[in-house]
């Protein structure tokens, strides 16, 4: 069962936003976007600009009819700059002109008389002088401080992981339609086409209901547009609503790398006790979170990494605290994953420290703590765990003591290639911690010719969502996957929906296109009962998973002739359904609760080389066993893992977002910001699924796969770690990621 873009794909033929053709009489827009981090805005003057060739109107703050705020957890973001500017990129004015290109080249004409301020670019300062998004988080479970008496060795130290641009291949745009009645129509790339609806109607003042936001795919989203998509279409909406025509504006690669918020960056405080057997006893973690100028997701993203701060062990006394740190960044947003890796790099890290302190492998002290279903977590919830199977599992099929004989026997040879190998085992909770978020809707209707339409609240951004609903659908009715079409995101049909994201879109809306067909299929089968017929689908159709769907042709009673016969017996062929995700909730007064529908398990091992000379470093193989519950689709489930493995990689390793202590990006162009490519793959990735029964509430016991597997790129970290040490095994270097060739020539040759 392949992924139903493909073809498309390959032809070129997938329409994305700057693919939809353009209605004549059609604006594009440019933003002028601060060039100073933070400072007091004394005047805006755009004369110059709006006499440019092509320019028909420029729009500041002033002009909106509606609010000037776009914040959508706390109201602390103005769509464009008033008084004051917050980062650099931070827009200022929207130029509207005839071509794409007069846009751009009168915005260059805008000019902008600021005041500078203090800049602040980094957490632990804004942390220091005060400056936090809201109250810090906590977790608590046992007791640390009596914990730590108790142990017999205690190890202490600073950790640090850097941002990520999410680079999704087609960048951030917007392309609004004026409609009669004052409405508006609007094509997004966005992962939540309600929040768009939602900034949309916040700037105009426009009700949601003349509001049509329509999303065909996205060539990406990564989280990057879970939120960050609002601005955009804002920003068209409020220029089709003062000039009457449409607008589009459709990012250049540097503006959107420089206008639009990244992974947070992280600096934590750790304290880590063990017993004399190896058991962590107590873990007390300080996490500092650069949110950037405003909140944006900063909060839900900070409790995630919370949520996560003992990764996949068990730890009985838990203290840990989480700040939000206001700076003069763009607002950090979404990254696959969302907070969750960053936490569990601390604790990876914590234990490499245990590890080389007292002389033992860091596997040893990872295996003695994993996880076992009914251990509490720090939150509350008794987890149900794979932890222990995928690791055992992982080890018998590659063989973790062979793979470790084989680095060292390697590194004896002398040389300056040295080898490193590291488990990563990861534990990561699907749903969203937000609990009202975990619902979605799904509009089934049947035509007379027997095909299938299917809309719900999910955006399919390259992550097979949409291949995975019209499997639901084929495999409920029991006919071929070619005669369900999955239509559009569009706000009109499907109403309320919580973003693409927490990787539980195919979870929430494929259980609710199940709901809609099993109550289509059962006034279905009503006429199949009167009509005397067998019950449909029949025998041996109707499963999911990869098997092939669909019954034998020209078999009777035929799909066709059963759906006419409901209708000329006026019986309904479509349905609306909804469901919620049962059994989840958290209460944040007391920090307890049950907020993960279930946890996704995995063990990786990752192997690296890296030369000692130049401080370069290649992957040589990452094999991991991961919890697929009952793949639905393995080869969409495959291509997930491959690629979260190469974006953790290259969060841990290559990717470096520099921003100058003026807060000016200076990694801002794929000529600085290096990605992994086809030559810094791993040369080997081999997945093995730990396959569980377990019931799981996920749609035809599947799991999520979404984000989960980019935790295993941390194990890159170590796995680098580990060959540098080999080297010299004086040095350890301090846990700084992404560990750049840079900074791992540094840490070789730093005695
Ligand atoms: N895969 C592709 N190809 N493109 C993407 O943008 N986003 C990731 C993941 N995989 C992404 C992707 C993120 S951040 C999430 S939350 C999930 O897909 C969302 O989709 P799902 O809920 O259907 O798994
Ligand atoms: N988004 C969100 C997420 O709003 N809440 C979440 O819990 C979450 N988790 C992962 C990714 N995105
Ligand atoms: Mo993914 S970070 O939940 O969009």
């Amino acid at each position: 069962m392949k992924n139903l873009d493909s073809k498309s794909h390959v032809r070129g033929e997938s329409v994305y936003l700057d693919d939809i053709p353009v209605v004549e009489g059609t604006l594009y827009a440019c933003v002028f976007d601060s060039p100073v981090a933070h400072g007091k805005l004394r005047s805006v003057n755009t004369d110059e600009a709006a006499s440019a060739p092509g320019v028909v109107r420029v729009i500041t703050a002033n002009d909106l009819i509606g609010e000037n705020q776009i914040g959508g957890i706390l109201p602390d973001e103005p769509l464009l700059a008033n008084g004051e500017v917050h980062f650099c990129g931070m827009p200022i004015a929207v130029v509207l002109a005839e071509s794409d290109e007069q846009a751009r080249a009168a915005a260059s004409l805008v000019k902008a008389e600021i005041e500078p301020l203090e800049a602040i670019v980094d957490a632990r300062e804004a942390f220091a002088k005060g400056s936090l998004i809201a109250a810090p988080k906590r977790f608590k479970l046992g007791d640390t401080e009596k914990a730590f008496e108790s142990c017999a060795h205690v190890f202490e130290g600073k950790t640090r992981s850097g941002g990520q641009e999410h680079l999704y291949i087609e960048t951030q745009g917007a392309y609004t339609l004026p409609s009669e009645t004052g409405g508006l129509r609007v094509f997004s790339s966005t992962q939540g086409p309600t929040a768009v609806q939602k900034a949309v109607a916040s700037v105009t003042g426009i009700p949601m209901n003349l509001i049509e936001v329509d999303v065909t795919r996205l060539g990406g989203g990564f989280g990057g547009k879970e939120d960050q998509a609002n601005a955009w279409a804002a920003i068209c909406a409020v220029s089709t609503q003062l000039t009457k025509r449409p607008v589009k504006y459709s990012l250049h690669r540097m503006e959107d790398m420089r206008m639009t918020g990244k992974r947070h960056p992280y600096s934590s405080d750790y304290r880590i006790g063990l017993d004399a057997d190896l058991r962590i006893v107590a873990y007390d973690v300080v996490f500092y979170q650069n949110a950037g100028a405003s909140c944006d997701l900063s909060l839900p993203v900070l409790e995630r990494t919370l949520f996560h701060c003992t990764n996949s062990y068990f730890i009985p006394n838990v203290s840990a605290v989480a700040y939000s740190c206001k700076t003069n960044l763009p607002p950090n947003t979404a990254f696959r994953g969302f907070g969750g890796p960053q936490g569990m790099f601390v604790i990876e890290s914590a234990i490499a420290h245990a590890a080389d302190a007292l002389g033992v492998d860091r596997d040893e002290i990872q295996r003695r703590n994993l996880l076992s279903s009914g251990d509490e977590l720090p939150y509350g919830q008794i987890v149900e765990s794979e932890a222990r199977e995928a690791w055992s599992q992982a080890d018998s099929v590659y063989d973790f003591a062979t793979l470790k004989k084989e680095a060292d026997e390697f590194n004896k040879t002398g040389g300056h290639l040295k080898k490193g190998v590291a488990m990563m085992p990861i534990c990561f909770g699907i749903s969203f911690t937000k609990t009202p978020m975990n619902q979605a809707r799904s509009l089934v209707h049947v035509y007379t010719d027997g095909s299938v339409a299917v809309s719900t609240g999910a955006v399919e951004m390259g992550q097979g969502v949409n291949t995975k609903i019209a499997q639901v659908a084929a495999s409920v009715f029991g006919i071929s996957i070619e005669k369900v079409k999955v239509h559009t995101t569009n706000t009109l049909r499907i109403a309320n929906t919580s973003p693409t994201a927490a990787s539980a879109a195919a979870d929430l809306n494929g259980k609710a296109t199940q709901i809609a067909c099993e109550k289509i299929l059962e006034r279905l089968n009503e006429v199949a009962a009167e009509l005397e017929l067998e019950s449909w689908p029949p025998v041996g159709t109707g499963s999911g998973g990869d098997r092939q769907i669909g019954p034998p042709e020209g078999e009777t009673p035929n799909w066709v002739e059963l759906v006419n016969e409901a209708h000329l017996r006026r019986v309904n062929l479509s349905e609306h359904a909804h469901y919620a995700t049962p059994g989840v909730g958290f209460d944040w007064s007391v920090a307890k609760g049950h907020p993960f529908a279930y946890h996704v398990f995995g063990t990786a091992i990752v192997g690296a080389t890296v030369d000692c000379l130049r401080g370069t470093y290649e992957f040589d193989y990452v094999k991991c066993c991961h919890d697929f519950g009952q793949s639905m689709n393995s080869a969409v489930d495959r291509g997930q893992i491959e690629g979260g493995i190469v974006q953790g990689i290259g969060w841990m390793t290559i990717e470096e977002v520099v921003y100058d202590s003026e807060g000016r990006l200076r990694s801002n162009a794929l000529s600085t910001y290096k990605i992994p490519d086809v030559y810094s793959v791993p040369d080997e990735i081999a997945i093995e699924a730990l396959e569980t029964t377990r019931p799981n509430l996920a749609v035809f016991n599947s799991k999520a796969v979404g984000e989960p597997p980019l935790m295993y790129g941390i194990g890159a970290y170590f796995a680098i770690r580990e060959a540098v040490k080999a080297f010299d095994k004086e040095n350890l270097p301090a846990f700084d990621a992404p560990f750049t060739a840079e900074k791992v020539l540094m840490n070789l040759h730093r005695s």
